[in-house]
């Protein structure tokens, strides 16, 4: 088996490889691993594969019934893939406890902590996300992402952290900034966080990097939809 079969076969989904490791019994990964390769959404193809297959907004009862169709259908097309590949799929979704998927992308080298939180990859800023990881008891060479360092070092005005009209990032010096959850679901449930809810966070939106990848209009509301559901609103 090589990555680029990995590739191909997640691709297929409207889902990207975003990079693999070779996890150590410290990288939290159950059942340990000799490859983690993981699997998440940037630019437009997971939201059309994902929308083609559920229908438009609205039209389909299951869509809306469930507590996240999003999941559902990450779990329909990825979990076959897996069991094509003789891999174990794992989700960002399971739990509490959740795997650590933000410390396995970090693992990969080819995102970076952002000043807001979710890391940011080069070319896509703040536009991506994991969906999954397939873990490999075979190791596999993966590809070195090549070391392309944070965009966020030369971005001198760090506008992400200013752009939230909740306030709800409060800069702390080093590494990232404290997020007030209570702060950002209160403002985006209020009439007042209309733009937030319908275009998706105004502090990822002010980020320069990736502006050309970002959510459509439907991706970004469906996301933020299921934030304040999950925060019970
Ligand atoms: C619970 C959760 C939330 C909670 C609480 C988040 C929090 N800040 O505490 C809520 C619901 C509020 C939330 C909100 C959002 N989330 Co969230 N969330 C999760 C979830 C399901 C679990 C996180 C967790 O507890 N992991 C367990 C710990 C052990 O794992 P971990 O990898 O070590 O993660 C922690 C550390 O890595 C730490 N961390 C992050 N960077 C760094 C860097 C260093 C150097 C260190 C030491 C630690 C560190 O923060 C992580 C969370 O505590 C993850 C999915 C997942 N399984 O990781 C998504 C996830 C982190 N969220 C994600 C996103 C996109 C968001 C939102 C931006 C969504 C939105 N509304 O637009 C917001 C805003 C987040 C923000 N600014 O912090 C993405 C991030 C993708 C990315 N680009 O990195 C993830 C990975 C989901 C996904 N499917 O991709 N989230």
């Amino acid at each position: 088996m090589e990555y680029r079969h990995v590739q191909d076969a997640v691709a297929e989904t409207g889902l990207l490889v975003r990079g693999g490791f070779h996890p150590g019994a410290d990288d939290g990964v159950p059942g340990g691993a000799e490859t983690v390769v993981l699997v998440g959404n940037a630019g437009p193809f997971m939201w059309d594969a994902f929308a083609a297959a559920t229908g438009p907004r609205d039209s389909s009862g299951d869509r809306e019934n469930s507590p996240n169709p999003l999941d559902d259908w990450t779990r329909g097309v990825l979990t076959p893939v897996a069991g094509a590949l003789s891999a174990r799929a794992l989700y960002p979704f399971e739990g509490p406890p959740y795997h650590p998927f933000q410390r396995w992308a970090l693992r990969t080298g080819g995102v970076h902590v952002s000043p807001i939180g979710p890391l940011i990859d080069p070319e896509f800023g703040l536009w991506h996300a994991y969906r999954g990881a397939l873990a490999f008891d075979e190791r596999l060479e993966v590809p070195d992402p090549g070391g392309r360092p944070s965009p966020c070092e030369s971005c001198a005005e760090k506008p992400c952290l200013g752009a939230c009209p909740a306030g709800a990032f409060t800069p702390s010096g080093e590494g990232m900034a404290e997020y007030d959850i209570p702060a950002c679901v209160a403002h985006i449930s209020s009439t007042d966080g209309e733009d937030c809810l319908g275009g998706g966070c105004l502090a990822r939106r002010a980020c320069p990097v990736g502006r050309d990848a970002p959510y459509g209009p439907d991706q970004a509301r469906f996301h933020m939809e299921r934030f304040l559901k999950a925060q019970g609103v």
